[in-house]
């Protein structure tokens, strides 16, 4: 099976995020990301056996990284992946260290795990369009908060027509502290 870590989104950021994709106009040959797809990737692992799978569960147990909030606020065009996505221009420092704890776990507990992963830094997005052959003219974003309370281990189905997305595993994220 080919899994990912991720931020999955509850009601009200999935509200948020079909809300931003509507703003968007890409070609009609493109493929809008269904909402039940959307997703803020963490840490890519691809395909893993049934004990790895264990091993993934543990990893994802041990994290120790605060909720947070974090505010999308435009929208890029990534030409190598042909993908549009929502972007964070700045990434909550505990979801930048989620996920470079993750790649270090996954790193160190199976050398072998991550065939295909680079560890580049974290850019947080939400793909809302896939097969995006030519740079759209984007336009600015309302900007919109996603409060993220918990991650998830994520399957990735991709042999049919559409990706099917299920969520095998979550485990919460420590509570914000109110600033005084
Ligand atoms: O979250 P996004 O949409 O950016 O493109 C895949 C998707 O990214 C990416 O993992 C996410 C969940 O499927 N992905 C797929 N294959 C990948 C690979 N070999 C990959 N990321 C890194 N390496």
């Amino acid at each position: 099976m080919r899994l990912f870590f991720a931020l999955w989104p509850d009601d009200d950021a999935r509200a948020h995020i079909a809300k931003a994709a509507l703003a968007l106009r890409v070609a009609v040959d493109a493929r809008p990301v269904p909402q039940e797809n959307y997703h803020t990737t963490l840490a890519f692992v691809g395909e893993v056996s049934m004990p790895q799978l264990v091993v993934l569960q543990q990893i994802g147990r041990s994290q120790r990284a605060a909720a947070c909030t974090i505010r999308f606020d435009a929208y890029d065009y990534w030409r190598d992946s042909h993908v549009v996505v929502a972007v964070a221009r700045e990434s909550p420092a505990s979801l930048t260290l989620l996920s470079a704890q993750l790649h270090r776990d996954l790193t160190l507990l199976r050398p072998n795990l991550i065939l295909e992963s680079p560890q580049a830094p974290l850019r947080t997005h939400i793909t809302l369009a896939r097969k995006v052959a030519q740079a759209p003219v984007l336009p600015a974003m309302s900007p919109f908060g996603w409060t993220a309370r918990s991650f998830s281990l994520v399957r990735s189905d991709t042999s049919g027509a559409r990706s099917v997305y299920t969520v095998v595993d979550t485990w919460p994220l420590l509570y914000e502290t109110p600033k005084a």
